[in-house]
């Protein structure tokens, strides 16, 4: 019968692969075998031997908005320079993170060995730095962090900026003891640098003092100055203290108080990086403490940059070691502050 024909040519077959499959050699699967340990992506040609000479790296910088901004720009290439690198492609994106998404897709078309990015804002990194991780790009973020997986980056180089807030709010707390209403010029919307800064200060901050308002001045001078004349207007008499994001926004809010008439002092001033700026504003007295944001990273990403062309292990998350100035210090510290 037809059927049972074809059954028995089925069956057949079934037993001739399986006699098959026990005659032949156990051929091991491709995973199984014993690989000689796989380099980590973004290992160069030059390995184990590569050094700074042998380095392309791109450096798509995020603006120019601040005094620690433009220290950070230097730091980056006097380092490339002191260290010869082959090649730093070096960017501005001027506070506009599509600008830096469209220089890191340059990079990665040009085959650098590893970008160092200093991320504008937290979010919205994924597809790029996707795009580089194919493109076996090793990234270490800068400075500022990302709301990303970190399988997406290599390494993360920066400052705490929670712990930052938190310093300030402790300065804060000693400077109204009595408590009183605050108000906060923060940094630009949607930064690492302003998001942990504002969520740090508040989870230190005494409960007797007030944030009444909080208004971003996108860590410029420019628009740190309006903001502060606004809230002088709008809390005419009421505002003991300013939590100022970075040091920039803080000069430019210090005229805002003197056009308003103020004094040194009738405000409570907290900032934060500790420049040559802020150092000067505490010797005039219109900053009461100045929490250290250090931007001298090009050294560190350097040297990771060219563990990573090794295949190193490398550390995933380093920080920056930094402190607090206080103004009976400011003036003997100011020649020496290198920003
Ligand atoms: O505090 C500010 C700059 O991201 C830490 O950005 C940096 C901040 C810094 O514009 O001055």
């Amino acid at each position: 019968m037809k059927t049972s024909k074809v059954l028995l040519v089925v069956v057949g077959l079934l037993v001739l692969s399986m006699l098959a499959a026990c005659a032949a050699p156990a051929a091991a699967p491709a995973a199984q075998q014993p690989a000689a340990a796989a380099k980590p992506a973004g290992t160069a040609s030059c390995a184990p031997n590569c050094t700074a000479k042998d380095l392309v790296l791109c450096y798509p910088q995020l603006g120019a908005e601040s005094d620690w901004r433009t220290a950070n720009t230097a730091s980056f290439k006097e380092t490339a320079t002191q260290l010869g690198i082959k090649q730093l492609i070096f960017s501005d994106a001027q506070q506009k993170q599509e600008n830096q998404i469209s220089a890191i897709r340059s990079c990665i078309q040009q085959g650098v060995n590893v970008i160092a990015l200093p991320p504008v804002v937290e979010t919205g990194w994924d597809a790029v730095l996707t795009e580089a991780k194919n493109a076996g790009i090793p990234v270490i973020v800068v400075d500022r962090s990302v709301k990303s997986d970190p399988s997406l980056y290599a390494a993360h180089i920066g400052s705490d900026m929670v712990v930052e807030g938190q310093r300030s709010a402790e300065q804060m707390n000693k400077l109204l003891p009595n408590g009183g209403s605050i108000i906060e010029l923060s940094g630009t919307t949607g930064s690492g640098a302003a998001n942990g800064r504002a969520q740090g200060f508040r989870e230190k901050l005494n409960p007797n003092i007030k944030i009444i308002d909080t208004q971003t001045g996108n860590f410029t001078r420019a628009e740190g100055k309006p903001v502060m004349e606004a809230f002088l207007k709008k809390y005419a008499g009421q505002i003991q203290g300013a939590f100022i994001h970075n040091d920039d926004m803080a000069i430019g809010a210090i005229e805002a108080m003197k056009a308003a008439g103020l004094k040194p002092g009738d405000m409570k001033v907290v900032s934060v990086d500790g420049t040559r700026g802020g150092f000067q504003a505490m010797v005039d007295g219109w900053i009461q403490a100045d929490v250290e944001c250090n931007p001298l990273l090009g050294p560190q990403v350097m040297d990771l940059a060219v563990k990573l062309m090794n295949g190193e292990q490398i550390t995933k998350e380093v920080l920056t070691n930094e402190s607090v100035y206080l103004p009976d210090k400011a003036q003997e510290l100011l020649p020496s502050r290198k920003y």
